[in-house]
């Protein structure tokens, strides 16, 4: 009874008042805090779930102080912010992420081993959020753990898609999509801001009036009003106090329903709005490397960047009395072109919104932004149509026009005469239906524009962007992607970086050059065995999934050779399926052949309406089948296609892999990120020269890496001279050999017809090269069974490829956008300021 006279009842629960102590005892009694007083839960009945929320909600209660203070000494320093606007943050995992960047990973789990809980099984409950669909988005993320990490001032914004990217699951050999609803449960991580919504506007019309001092002005008049309300999620860094917010937009109708409809009885009217509204942020588009080109992603474009930039020019207001010097301020960065409506919108606020002057409006507007390619594939650069675009932002239009007629009157007077010139480098595309290149609006409105790796950044400058580049040749950067060493080394591949640590303590994680260091171990056989225990480990951890979720049992002795990614026909998954029927029909030939053995690992997700990438996972599929069953091959080759590959199963491959295949026809992979984490934790790669392979190779030694295949060079100059592969079909008996398998429909149950699709498209277009590079992708295949048969050779070898990756962190790629394009500095964040 409490001195009320109140009865009171025994919990068992020790008010843990002190939400940001960091020993296993605190910690303990926050989670069993938290389990009851949040959850609502007894011990007893608390199922995982209940268990992961009660730990989501401990590890969030130690990021918030940060959080709080850090956009408290933002506010206060006014130093430059760098913004990220991205259409996809594809971040992984919150939890463990949250729990290493904090510091705590141990503690927590030796609390939670005390309550006899075992700290990766309650990991496991999270719903990986998919907001992205594949490099571009994962990027984005390493990129918000960088910036952290390196303590500058960022906010990472975006959209709060209620479904993510698709669930993968197999039937039948055949992808099957399946809704992602990941907030099914709630969302532990991110704090809704409604106070902070701001209202973005569609469609309507425009008309022009006199201002007071008898100026001519432009109005739009839209015709809708929807709500952006912001949801925050806390970055922390790894071990500083800065924790930075995703600020992700999320749609409501302005006003939840239309009142004279309800009470004139027409119910569904009186919601229609609402439903129409929330459409916006409803779902990601499943495309990678592809635009959409639908009218709801125009609005998600325009929506989330609308919103974010109000956001920005309402931070800057709060300090300075007016927006003169907004780009000193603030750098904004358009990851690709999903944004580039930034641009125009941009211009709208200032000019329409601000009463600025266009001038100097235009001025702000190219000193703020800057522009990230990630895509050489010239359908994936976008086009909006005109009209369509009138019908969403009418005002936009007519801003692009002024921004176009002013560019290109600039470009007249610099190239007279130069016809062809004008027309590469408008805005507007004239012949086939009017349409908007999102790509040219970015680069006239930006004053940095970037590739991401070398290769890709110069070829940006001979190709798809080149008569830019020929204008503006000094706006021209190159900055090759990296990964967070924090996610893709020490989250995933704990037992290594227990070794790194062991050997040099934890500052590697913060300057992955340190790693150099421990190169003289490659000689210490010692080192080698215990480099090799823990490779076997994570491979015999995977092999263990395999068997749980495919019921596929893998030899963990033979080469695990992984080929996880967007599933597309550049990146040329079924050139690795070539490669396995070469090995197939060897067998066939000579049951005794002796070869190493390999275990073929595929994972990844198709865009629902490619029908070739959809097609080309159901052949894995069906390979495996047939090579998996068959006796004659005596378990030397296992396939295994992996469902649903996403961050947190890529957690679970890098580190088990022992080949990493990068294998592109040369000048269509930007960069690649997977490739970094493959080599990061220890797999060698077979790869074309393409994107960062290149660079990966460089620091690795061409030594260990094994290079194959036609050079972009070759590949244009092949292409040019007329490019026949039917002549490589009719010469290669053993190439002849695989594609007749395919065809005589002897992975399809005798249906001729099913891989008709693929073969004919190697046959008589093969717009990848497949066939021009298959002999020699198999003999370079060929010297990796070898080099994989001396075991400590192949030791040295991965281990100078995990030790030399320096590059491949994106602190150094941060850095270097810190440095060349956005003018920024990191600021300290002190708690007891
Ligand atoms: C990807 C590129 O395909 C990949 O090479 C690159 O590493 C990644 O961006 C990050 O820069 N592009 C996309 C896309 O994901 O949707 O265009």
């Amino acid at each position: 009874v409490n001195p009320d006279g109140i009865a009171t009842c025994p919990t068992n629960i020790q008010i843990e008042d002190d939400r940001t102590g960091m020993s296993p005892e605190t910690l303990k009694r926050a989670f069993l805090d938290n389990l009851f007083y949040i959850q609502g839960i007894a011990r007893d009945q608390a199922t995982p779930y209940d268990y992961y929320l009660a730990l989501a909600y401990t590890v969030r209660d130690r990021l918030l102080h940060r959080f709080i203070k850090t956009v408290e000494t933002y506010n206060k320093r006014q130093e430059k912010l760098v913004c990220y606007l991205s259409a996809e943050f594809l971040m992984g995992r919150y939890l463990g992420n949250n729990m290493v960047n904090l510091g705590i990973y141990e503690e927590m789990r030796s609390a939670l081993a005390d309550l006899g809980l075992n700290i990766d099984e309650i990991i496991e409950q999270e719903p990986d959020p998919g907001l992205g669909n594949g490099g571009l988005g994962r990027l984005a993320a390493c990129f918000l753990d960088s910036l952290a990490s390196l303590e500058i001032p960022a906010i990472g914004y975006g959209i709060r898609y209620e479904f993510g990217i698709f669930y993968q699951v197999i039937k039948d050999g055949w992808q099957v999509e399946i809704p992602d609803n990941w907030l099914r449960f709630g969302n532990p991580w991110e704090l809704p801001r409604p106070n902070e919504s701001v209202e973005v506007k569609l469609g309507g019309f425009t008309e022009t009036y006199h201002d007071d001092k008898g100026n001519l002005k432009t109005h739009w008049v839209p015709d809708r009003t929807i709500l952006a309300v912001p949801c925050d999620t806390p970055v922390p860094g790894y071990k500083t106090n800065t924790v930075n917010p995703l600020r992700l937009w999320k749609a409501e109708a302005s006003e939840t329903f239309n009142f004279d409809a309800f009470n004139a009885g027409h119910y569904d009217r009186a919601v229609a709005e609402k439903i129409d509204a929330e459409n916006i942020s409803k779902v990601l588009y499943p495309n990678d490397n592809t635009p959409a080109g639908r009218e709801l992603r125009l609005a998600q474009q325009y929506f989330f960047v609308s919103a974010s930039l109000q956001d920005l020019i309402r931070i800057h207001l709060r300090s300075h009395a007016n927006l003169d010097h907004f780009h000193e301020k603030t750098a904004v960065q358009l990851n690709d072109t999903h944004p580039a409506v930034a641009v125009a919108e941009l211009m709208r606020l200032l000019v329409d919104e601000n009463g600025l002057e266009w001038a100097k409006a235009w001025n702000i507007t190219q000193k703020t932004l800057a522009y990230t390619n990630h895509t050489l594939m010239p359908e994936a650069l976008e086009r909006w149509p005109v009209s369509l675009f009138e019908k969403l932002l009418p005002r936009h239009v007519e801003i692009i026009s002024l921004i176009n007629h002013f560019f290109l009157e600039d470009v007249r007077t610099w190239f007279p005469e130069n016809d062809e010139l004008v027309g590469h480098l408008s805005i507007f595309e004239e012949w086939g239906g009017k349409q908007i290149r999102m790509a040219n609006l970015a680069c006239v409105g930006s004053h940095a524009i970037n590739g991401v790796a070398a290769l890709h950044s110069e070829l940006l400058k001979k190709d798809t962007l080149r008569e830019f580049a020929l204008l503006w040749p000094e706006k021209f950067y190159n900055k090759t992607n990296g990964v967070t060493p924090r996610r893709w080394i020490l989250l995933s591949n704990p037992q290594l970086a227990h070794l790194y640590d062991e050997k040099i303590g934890e500052g590697w994680l913060k300057d992955l050059s340190l790693l150099r260091k421990l190169e003289s171990y490659v000689d210490d056989g010692e080192f080698r065995s215990r480099w090799r225990a823990i490779k076997q480990e994570n491979k015999q951890n995977l092999a263990n999934y395999i068997l749980k979720t495919r019921n596929i049992e893998v030899d963990v002795n033979s080469i695990f050779d992984v080929q996880v990614k967007r599933i597309h026909e550049y990146k040329r998954q079924h050139l690795a399926v070539l490669h396995i029927i070469t090995l197939y029909n060897r067998i066939k030939q000579n049951p005794n052949l002796e070869i190493v053995p390999r275990t073929f690992i595929f994972g990844g997700k198709a865009a629902p309406g490619y029908f070739m990438a959809k097609l080309i996972i159901k052949l894995i599929n069906a390979v495996a089948d047939v090579v998996n069953k068959d006796p004659d091959v005596r378990g030397r080759l296992k396939v295994v296609f992996l469902p649903n590959f996403n961050v947190s199963l890529g957690q679970r491959i890098y580190p088990a892999a022992d080949l990493s295949e990068q294998i592109s026809t040369a000048g269509k992979e930007a960069s690649g990120t997977g490739n970094m984490k493959f080599a990061m934790n220890g797999a060698l790669t077979i790869g074309t020269l393409d994107g960062a392979n290149i660079e990966i190779r460089e620091e690795a030694g061409a030594e260990n890496f094994f290079l194959f295949g036609l050079t972009a060079e070759e590949v244009y100059r092949l292409k040019s001279d007329g490019y026949d592969p039917m002549k490589y079909y009719r010469l290669n008996r053993e190439l002849k050999g695989v594609i007749d398998r395919i065809k005589s429909g002897y992975f399809s149950h005798g249906d001729r017809e099913l891989f008709q699709p693929i073969v004919d498209s190697l046959l008589y277009d093969d717009q990848y090269l497949l066939l021009a590079d298959y002999q020699e992708y198999i003999d370079c295949q060929e010297q990796v069974s070898k080099a994989y048969q001396d075991q400590e050779q192949w030791t040295k070898m991965s281990i100078f490829n995990a030790l030399r990756m320096a590059k491949f962190s994106s602190d150094r790629t941060i850095w270097e956008y810190c440095q060349e394009i956005w003018n920024v500095k990191p600021v300290r964040i002190d708690l007891n300021d």
